[in-house]
């Protein structure tokens, strides 16, 4: 019965291909060589599909007053697949009041294929509120955003992916926010259409909300938790929570505040990059960005094939962010010197820095998101070392056991796998690990989770040296100064480190 109504309410479509007809089975596999998602699926799910309301329990009444201002959406596409582009287009159409959109704006960025010219006209053209722009060269999806922000009319713009699905009243919240305070950049709660079944992943994400955090040195963003003060600051479920960073695929702006903030650096090429800078100038410049928890868009996260020309890009925009905003801490990002590839004139972006009077980078770690880790700068940082056995450093190339990796007791050269920081959570961390105390005797790391627990260390001082200390337990050296050792805190040089202070916390 289910084949009979793929996707409806947001399910998906498993095919087993193994039993697909031998010529079905090469237009799956080529739809998913092609576009890094499954088109061959998606063309077998309605452009129409209904979505469940997700909606938390206190939404409805919170965003009923519907007298708010216009909103222009304005979606990028390059060769998109036609299927998965209408379905966006659709589900705006379907899920918002009518006198709330203004206008939908897309933009062709020099697609190719043949049925997103003229086949695509005639479809949208059933749509008195869809306008179609094309750009004559690629622009990028930065330039033909900006493309589509200067044809927009309304107070208020959403910028969505050509890839996205709304849910029920997914926008009056965004909106409303931007109506209370113009300089708020609201996004929603997201969640995932899955690229090979088209399934709807709801992330349900509550109480626990997860938040879009910049890491370094690439400025990419990463999923984080809230920052404890955050947690304990919002009342309800329902509050927006203030996000130190976006993802980028839904963002909505208020018109006047996106000027002023100089809408995205047009020195940033194709791709990567413009989500960071907006987040960092919209919380130095005097406005915030937040995550609207009664706003629930889906979004296809797809794998982005690396291409050496593209991560080259990549480096050489976000060097222009950080050389632009990052002051003293643009020294823990990527090609901040350009070494890789040479980032053009910054000189207007400094100078809209200036005449914005925006703060320094300082403010975003002390009063937006005091948790930022940056490695290399963390409050102890560099190789740990021990004092009894002085030439041997805690090195974390160990073997894997399952989620866990063991940590070794080796010979020092203070290099990657010996850099150490000690983070505002108090995790003592490395690459993407934390040290961990739950595993017995065995000094082990695993992935962060945000919780201290385990993971909260207290490094403690002691004549110029260092306990690591956890539930009552320290690292140290075996008798026989072979190994490492998690064991009751006896204050012997085995147990005592050396480890550099870098700077003083900035959450007490
Ligand atoms: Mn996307």
């Amino acid at each position: 019965m289910e084949l009979m109504d793929p996707g409806v309410n947001g399910t998906g479509l498993m095919l087993n291909v193994t039993k697909l007809p031998k010529e079905e089975a090469k237009k799956f596999q080529r739809s998913l060589e092609q576009r890094e998602y499954s088109s061959y699926i998606s063309s077998l799910i309605p452009l129409q599909r209904s979505l469940p309301d997700v909606r938390l329990k206190g939404c409805h009444s919170l965003y009923t007053y519907l007298n708010l201002p216009e909103t222009s959406v304005i979606i990028i596409f390059h060769n998109e697949h036609w299927s998965v582009l209408l379905r966006t287009i659709h589900s705006i159409m379907d899920n918002t009041p009518p006198h709330l959109i203004k206008e939908i704006i897309l933009v062709d960025d020099a697609s190719t294929d043949e049925v997103l010219k003229e086949p695509l006209e005639e479809y949208v053209s059933r749509f008195s509120k869809v306008q179609l722009l094309r750009a004559e060269s690629r622009q990028g999806l930065i330039r033909a955003r900006m493309m589509g922000f200067e044809q927009s009319t309304a107070p208020v713009a959403v910028f969505m992916d050509a890839h996205c699905e709304c849910f029920p009243g997914w926008l009056e919240p965004l909106v409303t926010r931007i109506a209370e305070n113009q300089s708020i950049i609201t996004t929603p709660n997201l969640h995932g259409v899955d690229s090979e079944s088209f399934k709807i992943n709801e992330w349900g994400q509550r109480k626990n909300l997860g938040i879009p955090v910049l890491t370094f040195p690439n400025l990419f963003f990463t999923w984080s938790s809230m920052s404890e003060v955050e947690r304990k600051k919002r009342k309800r479920e329902t509050d927006p929570v203030r996000s130190p960073a976006m993802v980028g695929c839904v963002i909505a702006v208020s018109r006047s505040w996106f000027k002023k903030l100089g809408m995205f650096d047009p020195g940033l090429e194709i791709w990567g990059g413009e989500n960071t800078e907006l987040s960092i100038k919209t919380w130095l410049c005097g406005g915030g960005l937040e995550i609207i928890p009664c706003s629930n868009v889906a979004h296809m996260y797809h794998p982005h094939r690396p291409s050496e020309e593209n991560d080259i890009r990549y480096k050489r925009n976000i060097a222009r962010v950080s050389n632009v905003w990052l002051d003293k801490y643009k020294h823990f990002t990527d090609n901040y010197d350009g070494s890789i590839a040479d980032y053009g004139d910054i000189s207007d972006r400094i100078a809209l820095r200036d005449s914005l009077k925006c703060h320094p980078f300082e403010f975003y770690l002390t009063h937006v998101y005091p948790d930022q880790f940056i490695p290399g700068n963390g409050i102890y940082t560099g190789p740990v070392r021990n004092v009894e056995v002085s030439f041997h450093c805690l090195d974390s190339g160990g073997g894997k056991h399952g989620d866990s990796v063991n940590i070794l007791l080796y010979s020092c050269h203070g290099q990657g796998s010996q850099l150490w920081d000690l983070t505002e959570r108090r995790e003592i961390r490395t690459g993407g690990r934390c040290l961990d105390s739950e595993y017995g005797d065995n000094v082990v790391m695993r992935k962060c989770n945000g919780q201290r627990g385990n993971q909260e260390w207290h490094v403690v001082s002691l004549e110029g040296h260092v306990l690591l200390r956890s539930n009552g337990y320290c690292v140290g050296v075996t008798k026989n100064k072979s190994a490492l050792v998690l064991e009751k805190c006896h204050n012997s040089p085995l147990q005592q480190w050396t480890w550099k202070q870098n700077r003083k916390p900035r959450i007490s």
